[in-house]
């Protein structure tokens, strides 16, 4: 799969691109049907919300579960960010659903993602992507990603760690800062029925509300790196970044629909 010279263009302007039906309903509940498994599981790299208790991230997935490590794979996001980033030799840095939970899951506050990858794990240079499907219809009323567009031109917006307003530590981008770069661009929400693909920059400045629907809204998320911009500090868990930096060779197309169920073997 190719980028058009157009959608080329768009990711550059806007920092985002949106695809739609990337993946198909029978791909998408390949990876559903997974979700019960590893929700259930006792891990650390299930992140809890801390008032409801209700998982909201599952990290690690691409070790977890054998369509995952597929989706990992699928040459729909690997040609894709191959193309962007101008070289085969990417590595996975974080695979994980986000699933806000009807009626119970938190935002996720204004931040952009290269602020933690550098000031956590010291990765050198914002070329990282973030790949995201669809697991639920994601509507204007189940907790949406936000996009700023354009945030990502200026490069890095100042960022302050934020411990405490919602259930994931973040560096987040202040307010006053957030309208600046709203004024310049709008904000542009991401929503879709299930199987739409996102794919946005590691300075590109988002944020998702709570939901407060009775709809879950589950996410894919796959951080790709180029290896010769890898981490440089080691402090965080694997799950939350990955420190197997063997470059991601792509499946072929259909290799989701022939996954196995259950973990990777
Ligand atoms: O799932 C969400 O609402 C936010 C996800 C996000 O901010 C990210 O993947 O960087």
């Amino acid at each position: 799969m190719r980028l058009t010279a157009a959608q080329l263009a768009e990711f550059h302007a806007q920092g985002f691109l949106i695809l739609p039906a990337l993946f198909s309903t029978a791909e998408v509940d390949v990876l559903r049907a997974e979700l019960p498994r590893l929700l259930a599981e006792d891990t650390p790299a299930n992140i809890r919300e801390k008032a409801s208790g209700e998982a909201r991230t599952l990290m690690g997935l691409h070790l977890r579960s054998d369509a995952y490590a597929r989706l990992c794979r699928h040459p729909r996001f690997v040609e894709p960010a191959r193309q962007i980033l101008g070289t085969d030799r990417l590595y996975v840095q974080q695979a994980k659903v986000n699933a806000k939970v009807a009626f119970t899951g938190e935002a996720w506050q204004w931040h952009y993602d290269f602020a933690t990858h550098h000031a956590e794990d010291g990765v050198p240079d914002p070329l990282a992507l973030n790949l995201h499907v669809f697991l639920d219809d994601v509507t204007e009323h189940n907790g949406p990603l936000v996009f700023i567009r354009g945030s990502h031109r200026d490069g890095p917006a100042p960022t302050a760690l934020d411990t405490v307003t919602t259930s994931y530590a973040l560096w987040t981008v202040a307010s006053e800062t957030v309208a600046r770069l709203t004024a310049a661009g709008g904000l542009v929400t991401a929503t879709g029925v299930a199987g739409p693909a996102l794919i946005f920059g590691d300075c590109l400045v988002h944020g998702s509300p709570p939901n407060l629907s009775p709809w879950n809204r589950r996410i894919f998320s796959l951080i790709l790196n180029p290896i010769a911009n890898a981490q440089t500090r080691f402090a965080r868990p694997d799950y939350k970044h990955h420190r197997d930096f063997t470059p991601v060779a792509p499946l072929a197309d259909d290799c989701l629909l022939t996954a196995r169920a259950g973990a990777v073997s």
